[in-house]
């Protein structure tokens, strides 16, 4: 059902999918929110939907009167009202009796476990941050954060929002440069890191890589270096100090002091594809009641019950607001796992769910995809039965890997919720509410309560159907207040292609039911003979062949068509099948106006180190291109593998 090219110049909608998962009756039984209520209460009126929301989940120590200052694109939220993010994240737990709870299962790589309780979490954040104040950090300063994940992480995280000093964490994969490069735009005055963490079964050190960084950022004063990696590390003195001494000196009482609403709690630099990293500005109140809500509803957390399980890193915003402030302010427990899944097995994430006997689990569809890879015996070798929900986040989830999950992770009784947001929403803006809503498989469906979502064509016209443009149509608490430092870039970047609306970057497309499907980066969609053309969909047909796991496309000048589809595949673990025999597939799926031109099969596609696809490399390669800058590639050996293949002739069919 290809639609016509050219008109208003949206983005042409060509896939279909008909399958449809109402919630489970067993799940909406125990659910939150059954029905349509939250829905309708958050359009009647946003704005009071979040001030009940601020005020129920949230204590105050001044509470607010002004809910809403808008001033487009600026917002101000709660900004009468005082809090403190790290008391309302632990103290208010332990203070309510629930101090034994444990707050945090964390597991290292090797096996080695340590269980952290609100009342210990409680304990070691206020000696934390009675180290920043006395290593000099005060109210305002920004403090960097460079460690594995181990739960020092969130402790100087907290630490942090304790004193009112905005944490900056750089994800420990990240190299030595790009650490500095973000110490220095944020001008920290503390780095937090370590001696090194675990990952592949071996060490990987953070400390060398910190003292290159910091050779080269003035405004660091001292370095605080937790031992994990036991492997030896250099110690400036006067400048370095150990975790663990700092911590056996520190005072153990440090009260939470109010923060206004508005007051810096974070900033966290985005790479984007060009340009310097961006720092984007996250505040306290607005934040932490857009997490805290979402948490509760999308995941239909139960405190007394549930053991969620997040898999990102907190290097990324996923592990900021769902590791670390969503989960915690609603006094969760979670499992935190310090390695890669494949170590010492490919079934090692199993074996954690079935240990701690994980009750949600929320991964990335690259994880999903490469589970798919690894093969259904992998799950199959555990009890997964604990699983009441599975989320996922980070990319456009392909159907066939929906199904997927839904049916070997999931066991089929598992409602799915496929989050989209952004660093820059803060938290959940698009997904199903478990207990609410009827799935399809791909969809990230609707807004979430409170939240205003438009489709628009290329001249910001809503479209009540097909492709477009995503846009946010009203402010959210959680959006972020600026880029750090770079006024003029906020407004160039979010605010000014579409005046009044908030650009996402992304394509989306609305069916007939209303439902939204995230169609990818808009950088990313192709143009064949005037036919825009999303990635996503392109991909999503090829991963619906029985053989294929993962697929990127990218669009690649061509004489005849403008761009002509060049596709790299991935196929399942023992699978085989043809270049000709997939074109089909995609005709046959989405029409032929989407077949490929030329499949190249690759083991392994190029991806950010938060497993996000590469489609701009791939491009450079499709078109011959030397590659710029690859230092953000998860792992850069993929693309130099696929540049030689490229120029071997491929076979045409
Ligand atoms: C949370 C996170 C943001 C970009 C976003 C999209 C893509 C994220 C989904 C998704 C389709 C999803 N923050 N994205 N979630 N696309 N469906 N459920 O990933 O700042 O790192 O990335 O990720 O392109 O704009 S992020």
């Amino acid at each position: 059902m290809a639609s016509t090219p050219g008109g208003s110049g949206g983005i042409d909608a060509l896939a279909v999918e008909a399958r449809r998962f109402p919630p489970p009756a067993a799940f909406v039984r125990e659910a939150l929110v059954r029905d349509a209520s939250l829905h309708e209460e958050g359009r009647r009126d946003p704005v009071a939907y979040w001030a009940r929301h601020a005020r129920e989940l949230l204590d105050w120590s001044t509470p607010f009167t002004r809910t809403l200052e808008w001033e487009a694109p600026f917002a101000r939220w709660f900004s009468d009202g005082r809090l403190n993010a790290s008391y309302n994240c632990v103290d208010r737990h332990v203070l309510a009796g629930r101090g034994d709870r444990v707050a945090i299962h964390w597991e290292g790589e090797p096996g080695d476990v340590r269980t952290v309780t609100y009342a210990e979490l409680h304990a070691d954040v206020q000696r934390f941050a009675n180290v920043l104040l006395r290593l000099g950090v005060r109210k305002g300063d920004r403090v960097n954060v460079y460690l594995p994940m181990i739960p020092e992480a969130v402790v100087a995280m907290l630490a942090c929002a304790r004193i009112g000093a905005a944490h900056s964490v750089v994800f420990g994969g990240f190299s030595a440069q790009a650490l500095a490069d973000r110490i220095n735009d944020a001008r920290a005055k503390v780095l937090v890191t370590a001696d090194g963490g675990w990952r592949r079964g071996e060490v990987f050190p953070l400390k060398p890589q910190a003292d290159v960084a910091v050779a080269s950022t003035p405004t660091i004063e001292h370095v605080v270096v937790v031992r994990r990696g036991g492997n030896p590390v250099e110690m400036t003195p006067g400048r370095d100090v150990w975790w663990h001494e700092a911590m056996a000196d520190a005072p153990a009482e440090c009260p939470a002091e109010p923060m206004e609403a508005e007051h810096l709690l974070f900033l966290l630099y985005t790479s984007g594809t060009t340009g310097k990293p961006k720092g984007i500005m996250h505040t306290t109140g607005g934040y932490l009641a857009h997490v805290a809500t979402t948490f509760r509803y999308v995941f239909d957390h139960h405190p007394d019950r549930d053991v969620y399980w997040c898999t990102a890193d907190v290097g990324w915003v996923t592990g900021h607001s769902y590791i670390v402030y969503g989960p915690l302010a609603n006094g969760a427990t979670q499992v935190i796992y310090e390695g890669v899944p494949n170590h010492p097995g490919n079934d090692r994430l199993w074996s954690l769910v079935a240990k701690y006997g994980v009750t949600i689990f929320y991964t990335a569809p690259t994880a999903i995809r490469t589970f798919m890879k690894w093969g259904t015996q992998e799950p199959a070798k555990h009890d997964l039965s604990s699983l009441r929900l599975i989320g996922s986040v980070g990319e456009p989830i392909n159907p066939e890997a929906w199904i997927w999950y839904h049916e070997h992770i999931g066991g089929g009784r598992c409602p799915v919720v496929d989050t989209w947001w952004q660093t820059e929403t803060g938290g959940i803006m698009i997904s199903p509410l478990p207990g609410a809503t009827v799935t399809k498989p791909g969809s990230a469906t609707h807004p979430v309560p409170g939240v205003g979502a438009e489709v628009v064509d290329e001249s910001g016209t809503p479209v009540a159907r097909g492709g477009g443009y995503l846009t946010l149509t009203t402010p959210w608490p959680g959006m972020l207040r600026g880029v750090w430092g770079d006024e003029q870039r906020y407004r160039d970047t979010y605010w000014s292609r579409f005046p009044g609306r908030y650009f996402a970057g992304d394509g989306a497309k609305l069916d007939d039911d209303g439902y939204l499907w995230l169609l990818g980066r808009v950088d990313d969609v192709m143009n064949v003979s005037g036919h825009r053309i999303s990635t996503t969909e392109v991909e999503s047909a090829l991963v619906s062949h029985p053989a294929v796991a993962e697929a990127a496309v990218v669009g690649a000048n061509d004489a005849t068509t403008g761009q002509a589809i060049i596709a790299y595949v991935t196929l399942r673990g023992g699978q085989r099948v043809g270049e000709a025999d997939l074109r089909a597939h995609v005709a046959t799926e989405i029409g032929a106006i989407a077949k490929p031109k030329t499949i190249y099969f690759t083991p392994d596609l190029p991806k950010t180190r938060s497993g996000k696809i590469m489609r701009r490399l791939l491009r450079d390669v499709a078109e011959g291109r030397n590659l710029g800058d690859t230092t953000t590639l998860a792992d850069a050996s993929v693309v130099d593998e696929l540049q030689r293949r490229a120029h071997e002739t491929p076979a045409e069919d």
